[in-house]
Order: structure tokens, then C-alpha cells, then sequence
């Protein structure tokens, strides 16, 4: 039974990560689902879960705005006002049937860490600034990123004209939402960020296989996802087999083609949604579309990927009678972490390890997609993993300790304070 410390440094941190769990508690239960967590982009959700956050921001002692994409952003003056800033942040957003701590973990860590920085901000070269994006996991319009993007300087205006399954584009979304879209631009936050930081769950078993809590990411996944829609003929069910065009079977082949082609590649392709019609018992289906999710750790490998399946799926249109429509919704670079920024995020967490006993400090991939990746545009990005049960992610079941939590908040704090040291000493000025 271990005793919890009632006094101390230790004691504040236990009681300002019960209170961030408490907090992914809270937000947990604004979802737009009775039977689970979903938190979409633009969505009541949305707008009722940033609300609360920002009440979070300003009691730790940051000015909050709502910025042109929807983003909200916590601002704390360093040393004089104005200062470039140090952006640390995640994502309130979720996917359908979500757990709690996927990207909520990394804003409400920030927002932690600011409250520990408010009494010595004057100290700061540096503005810190927190962020949580309105749209990481791109569920509702099909493409991804869009609240870093518009960070990042990186709106496309044909994205305007994506719609969600209820035919809302995004435009008219950004005005139920109370945003103009004419105004986009001004998100863009290029030339005013120097760095940024973003704390998440591994959502993979490797930090509980090594048994530790904190790991350093080197790198994000290139990815691509796009839309397969296989045309073949609905007929009656009665139609001989050679006289079929089936698309379902067309894609059901597909389904284990891409898999086999990735696996061969070394990527990972996932198909995470399938469409048939017109979706009679009775009827041959005359079309059926499948969702693609491909990821692999450079942009070569993930095309290399791509081009073998598609290889594959023409000859499955051939052998069947198909013909297959694609049409891409989202294509990120691979992105690495920035060199110093791993090295600072190291020293953080080995800081923390009792005098002398410093173990190994993980350095991992990450196959799942951040918004580091948009924000990498415009600044160097670092990012700390933190331990999650069984590696489980996007599912109820995702899972962390509140030690788990004391170290990672911890972490981001000494990674900012070693920032703070290196850019006092590099422009004295600067504070
Ligand atoms: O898709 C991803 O990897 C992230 O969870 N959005
Ligand atoms: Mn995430
Ligand atoms: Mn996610």
C-alpha cells in the first residue's frame, strides 16, 4: 500500500493530477453519444467542452481567446509582453466511442503546467502558450488536422466544400459555429511560435512492455487516407455468379489485399469504415466503399505502400468486373521531432528519476498521427509519450495511472524550465 505524501512538492503534484484526471472525467461526459465519448469538430460538444477548459486557462492565470478555427488558446506573458511563444498543447476532439485521455491528457497537462509557471512568469523568456485544437482526428468532415492546419498557416480553400454525414459542409459549420470563414487567415500563428511541445498517450504497449512511464518521440508517421469506392451492378440475387459484377466481394478482397500488401511493405493500412448499397438482402450490391487509413514511417514507404495495393485492387476490378473510384481526403509528411527538443525532453524525464537511479529513457516512433505534425510547419515540435494500459486507445477502456500523470506533468514543467535556461542563455535580452 503506498502512502501518499499529505505535504511537499510531491503531495502538490499528486493533487494537481488527481484534479487533471478528475477534469478528463468531466469532459468524458460531454459527448454527443449516450453510449460513449464522441466530441466532434464545430459540434455543441465542442463549444461546451472549451468552454470549460477555458475556465481552466484563465484560473491558471492565462488570457483565453477562441481563435478563427475554432482553436482555444491560453496565453501567459513571459518576461515582457509580446514574447515569442512556446506552445504546448493537444486535442479536445475525439473519435466516435473515444476514451478520456486521448489528447485530452496533453491540454489539460499544459494547463497544469501553466498554473505552476503564472507565480515566476516574469521569469520567462518566453510566452507560454496553451492550445487545444477543435479537430485532430478529422471524424466529422473526413480530413484531419484542420485546427493545427489553421495554425500552421496551411488552410486549403477546398476544404470549405467537405461535408459530414449529414451533408454540413464546413463552411456552413464554421458559421453555426459563430466563425466567419473569410477570416481564417487570421489563425495563422507563423513567425510567433518558437517551439512546440505536446505530451500524449503512447496509444501503443511498448512504454508498459519496458515498463516505464515516459518515452521521447523521434517521429510521426507519413500518412494518407482516402476514400475506395468499387462499382460493379446491383442485380437481382438470382443472377447467375458469371454473370455478376459484385462489388462488395470486390471489396471485401480488398479489404485483405491491402492488408496483406501493407504488412508486406512494412505500413499500416487500416480500413476503418465500409459503405455498401443499395443494401438489400436480396440484391447484388452495385457499389460498395471502403475507408483507407495508411501510415508508414517515410512519405516513400507509405506511396510505396499505396502503389502495391492499388496494383492489387485493379486486378481484383479486372478479375470481377469493377471499376474503382478514389478520392484522397487527407496526406500528411512524415515529420521528425526536433533534435534539441528530444534533447530537452530527456533531460526533463531523466531529471526526475531519484539522484542517481536515471534509467534509460525510451525513444519512439510514432505511427499515430498529432497535431505536432500540422504545427511542424512553422516551428519545431517535440513531443513525450506517456504510458497507457495495455496500449489501448480511441476505446473506453483507454487507461493511465495518476503516477503516470504526476511524472508526465512534471516532465512538461522541467522541459519548459530547461527551454527557459537555454534561451536566457542564448539571447540574455530575451526576458
Ligand atoms: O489517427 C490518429 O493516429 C490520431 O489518433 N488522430
Ligand atoms: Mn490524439
Ligand atoms: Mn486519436
Amino acid at each position: 500500500m503506498t502512502t501518499e505524501a499529505t505535504t511537499g512538492p510531491l503531495a502538490d503534484a499528486t493533487r494537481d493530477a488527481r484534479e487533471l484526471l478528475a477534469r478528463c472525467d468531466e469532459l468524458a461526459a460531454i459527448s454527443s453519444s449516450t453510449t460513449g465519448i464522441e466530441r466532434v469538430y464545430l459540434s455543441p460538444q465542442h463549444a461546451e467542452a472549451h468552454a470549460r477548459a477555458a475556465e481552466w486557462m484563465a484560473e491558471a492565470g492565462m488570457a483565453v481567446r477562441q481563435d478563427a478555427a475554432g482553436n482555444l488558446v491560453g496565453r501567459l506573458e513571459g518576461g515582457r509582453p509580446g514574447l515569442p511563444a512556446l506552445l504546448l498543447g493537444s486535442h479536445l476532439d475525439t473519435v466516435p466511442a473515444a476514451g478520456r485521455y486521448d489528447g485530452i491528457l496533453g491540454v489539460l497537462s499544459a494547463i497544469a503546467v501553466v498554473r505552476r509557471l503564472a507565480p515566476r512568469a516574469a521569469t520567462l523568456p518566453f510566452a507560454v502558450e496553451v492550445v487545444a485544437f477543435g479537430d485532430e482526428e478529422g471524424t466529422r468532415f473526413g480530413t484531419t488536422l484542420l485546427g493545427s492546419a489553421a495554425v500552421a498557416g496551411a488552410w486549403r480553400d477546398e476544404w470549405w466544400d467537405l461535408t459530414d454525414r449529414d451533408g454540413v459542409t464546413l463552411r456552413a459549420a464554421f458559421e453555426r459555429f459563430g466563425l466567419d470563414p473569410a477570416r481564417i487567415g487570421e489563425a495563422n500563428r507563423d513567425g510567433e511560435v518558437f517551439a512546440y511541445l505536446e505530451t500524449h498517450i503512447e496509444q501503443g504497449p511498448r512504454l508498459e512492455d519496458l515498463g516505464l512511464p515516459l518515452g521521447v518521440v523521434t517521429g510521426i508517421a507519413a500518412a494518407r487516407r482516402m476514400s475506395l469506392t468499387f462499382h460493379g451492378e446491383a442485380r437481382h440475387c438470382a443472377t447467375p455468379y458469371d454473370r455478376r459484377h459484385d462489388a462488395l466481394l470486390g471489396a471485401a478482397e480488398a479489404v485483405v489485399a491491402i492488408e496483406s500488401a501493407a504488412r508486406s511493405l512494412g505500413a499500416m493500412a487500416t480500413v476503418g469504415r465500409i459503405e455498401v448499397a443499395p443494401g438489400a438482402v436480396n440484391v447484388i450490391p452495385g457499389t460498395a466503399t471502403l475507408s483507407l487509413d495508411l501510415r508508414a514511417e517515410t512519405d516513400e514507404s507509405r506511396d510505396a505502400a499505396l502503389d502495391a495495393i492499388l496494383k492489387r485492387l485493379a486486378e481484383i476490378c479486372a478479375e470481377l468486373g469493377l471499376t474503382l473510384e478514389r478520392h484522397d481526403t487527407h496526406r500528411a509528411p512524415a515529420v521528425l521531432c526536433d533534435a534539441r527538443l528530444q534533447e530537452a525532453i530527456a533531460e526533463a524525464v531523466g531529471s526526475l528519476a531519484p539522484e542517481g537511479a536515471a534509467g534509460p529513457i525510451p525513444r519512439l516512433f510514432s505511427v499515430a498521427g498529432h497535431d505536432a505534425m500540422a504545427v511542424a510547419g512553422i516551428a519545431p515540435v517535440g513531443m513525450t509519450f506517456v504510458r497507457c494500459e495495455g496500449g489501448i486507445s480511441h476505446h473506453a477502456d483507454e487507461a493511465v495511472t495518476l503516477e503516470d500523470v504526476v511524472a508526465a506533468v512534471d516532465a512538461l514543467e522541467r522541459t519548459v524550465e530547461v527551454l527557459a535556461c537555454a534561451q536566457a542563455s542564448s539571447s540574455p535580452r530575451s526576458s
